[in-house]
């Protein structure tokens, strides 16, 4: 850090890329974020998310006190109480009947004194994390296949591959620095891009071959892969005969399960001439990249298609070398820390598992933890199933919003509301935090110290640039508290993050001797100063000084008891739930572009809302026409398990017979949308990961008897709608409002909305030939406040010229007021359309006039309009408007 000038470096808070961020603070106290040119991860660049961080510092839904029992109270009186029920409920039930649901959100500071307050002191395993969600797959599979949940490659292969698969992975927009990187090289060297997605995704719209897969056979798929590379004589026998074990039996049972390519190309329901194409490309380019994430993990049989691949690089020797090697990419910031130390209930601290006394004792002692946990504990689906049972009575949630991201959410918001003590540890009111007994104010990114390490292993530190707000204070030092007042003050008396990190990093080197490529040793004796100066570096780290590590295994040397590697015989099995007449679409669940998780940060941007205001199911065209949906419609989505809300857009992007839901929606943005409640509670039997990517549904149509937009400064939630949604714009927020009454009632029932307001503030009118209704609320200045508009559907006037009254906050003009009424703009406002770039906000509109003009590629849209000339996230996007425009003008 560089305190003269005000300039902190710190770390994006966002995905698992783990983007340098510079925040300056000028002499007048305002505050700039940038890209850190210097970081390794993105050499300055940031994504749409990334450059908006600037936005979500504000104070909205902060906690800024800690509660007990919805009310006020002081630090001190919340520590006591989560202590003594802990406490408590230990002794009367035993460790087992408490847990903690922790999250890659945390920095590896705070995950390490929670693993180590569980596991070590409280003597159970009960401690999961959201990473069970999400990496889990990824873990088993390293460890079945390294030894050891290890990464082996670095960022640089994506830039010296010659061929680069994306599997399940919407690279585009969920790790949008890092694809930025891909699509450089391309464009200097012409590096041969695959995508393996069942959707044509922003992803799929670059590359040079989509196969839009068969959800769920990835493990057919390169099970095939491999059956090609041993019949074309692809493979690296040497490597395979110096550093692995069971390539026979893989091979055998790779070779029985693809069959012939027909039969394979009908398993994976993809043309084979396309299929042999890629299997040419892979055996041909030894500087392959296979890059990985949820499509892969989140299934119910996520580590065999994490070994798959494995299989298939272990086969060629293509691991640890320059431009080569299989990668999976992290999520969340701090996915990679929380493996680090343990923070998943299977493992038990510094990437040592539970499988080996001996290393279970060697924790022991270096904690002097005696009453440390001998056994694995209830990974996260099992853990909140045993909420559910009232095994578990006393559980305490950091940092994740389980009542949303969970499968089956609707289950677990019934089991958080059973239990009998629940603590929520965040940084802002969320569906999760209604359920909680004792509510504890976290401070936020940019108000805490610490580490996070990304997809590369590259450990950077996230620092503090600004006071944290209320009573908020850093989650570690929250867990330490508590675990003081449970007696075990010995082993948490840190009073620094850089305290845990040393002791963290001591521990990773404690009796290892080569065992563990997790190895932080050279960083145990880090003083406060050289842990502020820290610069990012990827581990295994032996000494204080020198520039990190590169590559592993590129020579074998794997850390299982022979040095070798295993290839694991893997068969295909398909999803778990098959569609029947019942639940006939299969739904498939993931991410959008600006939004991040259960939008607790991102859904306060407008910018970010833009892009995708409301919550979308995407249908294949002959199945909206089986289901006679049409664009627009309001769709009803049921599962075994839940149903939700949606808007229905219809897409030549989805295979036939599946529909995909975003992930994001909570009760804060919807009446009804969040896709976990649809999902199936039914993991992979290895990792424990659920099958988040495929759940079998029925869709069918709302019919809405009238549907409204409420545009208000208010920060609403809405109660007694068959639907609303909401999204942030410029000076407050455009709700979404839709029911199936007839739209008389409708239009009484949305006119509920503005009974705060006094009649004099109101201007209102009915048009009974419509039949629809126009309300404004005028402020004291004159300006308009709100306005609300209720029609039959289809029949909802303009509302950009309302949206931009909102934000000028400037008195009505006499023409507005007749405007205002009669729902007609007084000037015809262009209207931008749905925003594409989120960075200059131009909207699709925009960009496909600039086509017709004759703007014909990303560049000249970009010397036009500026759109996709920052951060590049909506450059795929742009691409596929000109796409649209070139096929209509030929039309
Ligand atoms: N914008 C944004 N970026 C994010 C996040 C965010 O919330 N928003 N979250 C971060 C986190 S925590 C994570 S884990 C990552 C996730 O990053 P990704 O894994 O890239 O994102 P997803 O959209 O969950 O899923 C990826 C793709 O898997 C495909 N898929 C579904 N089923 C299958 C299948 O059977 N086989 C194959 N091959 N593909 C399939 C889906 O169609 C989808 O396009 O993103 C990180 N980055
Ligand atoms: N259907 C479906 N469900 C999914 C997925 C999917 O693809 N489909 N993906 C899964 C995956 S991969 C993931 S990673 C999960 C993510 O799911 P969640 O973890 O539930 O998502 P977030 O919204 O990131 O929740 C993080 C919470 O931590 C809070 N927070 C942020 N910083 C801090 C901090 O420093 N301290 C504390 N105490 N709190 C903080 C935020 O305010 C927020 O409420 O969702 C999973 N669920
Ligand atoms: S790619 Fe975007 S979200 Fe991910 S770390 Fe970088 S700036 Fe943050
Ligand atoms: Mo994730």
């Amino acid at each position: 850090m560089d305190s003269n000038s005000g300039v902190v470096q710190t770390t994006c808070p966002y995905c698992g890329v783990g983007c340098g961020v510079l925040a300056e603070t000028a002499p007048d106290g305002t505050l700039a974020l940038r890209g850190d040119p210097d970081h390794p991860a993105n050499h300055g660049k940031l994504c749409s998310k990334g450059s908006a961080l600037g936005e979500t510092l504000g104070l909205h839904h902060r906690l800024l006190e800690p509660m007990i029992g919805g009310r006020p109270a002081r630090w001190d009186a919340a520590l006591d109480r989560v202590a003594s029920e802990f406490s408590s409920v230990i002794a009367r039930h035993g460790p087992d009947a408490v847990g903690f649901y922790v999250s890659g959100q945390l920095l590896t500071e705070d995950y390490y004194v929670a693993n180590k307050l569980m596991k070590g002191f409280i003597g159970s395993a009960n401690i999961d994390t959201n990473s069970r969600l999400c990496m889990a797959s990824s873990v088993a599979g390293h460890k079945r296949a390294f030894g050891e949940d290890v990464v082996p490659g670095l960022y640089e292969d994506f830039e010296l591959a010659d061929l680069v698969v994306l599997v399940g992975s919407n690279t585009a927009w969920c790790h949008p620095v890092l694809y930025q990187r891909l699509m450089s090289a391309r464009r200097e060297r012409g590096t041969r891009v695959v995508v393996i997605d069942p959707r044509t995704t922003a992803t799929a719209a670059e590359c040079d071959l989509h196969l839009p897969i068969r959800p769920g056979a990835d493990v057919l798929l390169f099970n095939g892969l491999l059956a090609h590379l041993a019949a074309s004589g692809s493979l690296d026998r040497d490597y395979i005969a110096r550093h692995t074990e069971g390539f026979e039996e893989a091979i055998a049972l790779a070779a029985a399960d693809a069959g012939s390519l027909v039969h394979l190309a009908a398993g994976c329901d993809l043309d084979p001439a396309a299929l042999r194409l890629f299997f040419e490309l892979f055996a041909a380019n030894a500087r392959t990249v296979t890059v990985y994430s949820q499509g892969v993990n989140q299934s119910a049989h996520g580590t065999d298609k994490v070994n798959a691949i494995l299989n298939c690089h272990l086969a060629t020797g293509r691991i640890g070398k320059p431009g080569a090697g299989p990668f999976s990419v992290t999520g969340q910031p701090n996915a990679m820390g929380g493996r680090e130390v343990g923070g998943l209930a299977n493992q038990l601290a510094a990437h040592i598992g539970f499988e080996h006394p001996a290393g279970i004792d060697s924790v022991s002692r270096f904690w002097n933890a005696p009453n440390i946990a001998r056994q694995p504990g209830l990974k996260a689906v099992e853990l909140f199933e045993a909420v559910g049972a009232g095994r578990i009575k006393a559980l305490w949630i950091m940092g994740t919003n389980p009542a949303v991201s969970m499968p089956d959410a609707g289950k677990v918001r019934a089991a958080l509301r059973s239990c009998d003590f629940v603590v929520v540890s965040d940084v802002v009111a969320t569906d999760t935090t209604r359920f909680a007994d004792v509510l504890l104010p976290a401070a936020a990114w940019g108000e805490k110290d610490g580490t996070v390490t990304n997809s590369e292993r590259r450990i950077s530190r996230q620092r503090r640039f600004l006071p944290p707000p209320g009573a908020a204070r850093p989650d570690w030092a929250i867990i330490c508290d508590v675990a003081c007042r449970m007696g075990f003050g010995d082993a948490f008396a840190f009073r620094s993050p850089a305290e845990i990190f040393r002791e963290h990093a001591a521990l990773s080197a404690f009796e290892n001797e080569g065992r563990r490529r997790f190895d932080l040793g050279g960083l145990a004796g880090l003083t406060e100063d050289a842990y502020d100066a820290l610069a990012p570096r990827s581990w295994p780290i032996h000494h204080a000084d020198g520039a990190g590590a590169g590559r592993l295994f590129g020579d074998g040397g794997f850390p299982t008891p022979d040095g070798r590697a295993r290839f694991i015989p893997v068969r295909h099995e398909g999803p778990a739930l098959h569609v029947d007449d019942s639940y006939p679409i299969a739904l498939n669940t993931g991410r959008m572009r600006d939004q991040w998780h259960t939008m607790t940060r991102t859904g306060h941007v407008p910018r970010l809302a833009a892009h995708a205001p409301e919550p979308v199911v995407d249908l294949h065209p002959a199945d909206a026409a089986r289901l006679d949906l049409a664009e627009g419609d309001l769709a009803r989505l049921s599962s075994r398990y839940g149903f939700t809300r949606a808007r229905v857009r219809i897409t030549g992007d989805q295979r036939l017979g599946d529909a995909f839901l975003p992930m994001h929606w909570s009760g804060h943005f919807a009446a009804s949308a969040a896709a976990g409640t649809l999902s199936a509670p039914i993991t992979d039997p290895l990792s424990g990961q659920p099958e988040l990517k495929h759940v079998p549904v029925r869709i069918t149509r709302e019919a809405l008897g009238w549907i409204g937009v409420l545009i208000t400064r208010r920060d609403l939630r809405p109660t007694g709608f068959v639907y609303w949604s909401r999204a942030a714009t410029a000076g407050g927020w455009i709700y979404e409002l839709g029911g199936t009454e007839p739209s008389d009632q409708g239009t009484l029932l949305a006119r509920k909305l503005l009974d705060p307001f006094p009649r004099a503030r109101l201007l209102e009118y009915t048009d009974r030939r419509g039949p629809s209704f126009r309300a404004a609320v005028i402020d004291d200045e004159g300006a308009m406040e709100e306005a609300l508009l209720v029609a039959a559907p289809g029949r909802l006037p303009g509302r950009d010229w309302l949206v931009a009254l909102l934000a000028s906050r400037a008195p009505l003009s006499p023409t507005d007021r007749r405007a205002l009424l009669s729902g007609l703009a007084p000037v015809a406002v262009p209207s931008t359309g749905r925003i594409v770039c989120a960075c200059f906000h131009i909207g699709q509109h925009q960009i496909a006039a600039a086509a017709a003009a004759g703007c014909n590629s990303v560049e000249a849209i970009g010397a036009a309009l500026r759109a996709g000339t920052n951060c590049g996230s909506c450059r795929s996007e742009i691409r596929a408007i000109i796409a649209t425009n070139r096929v209509e003008a030929a039309e």
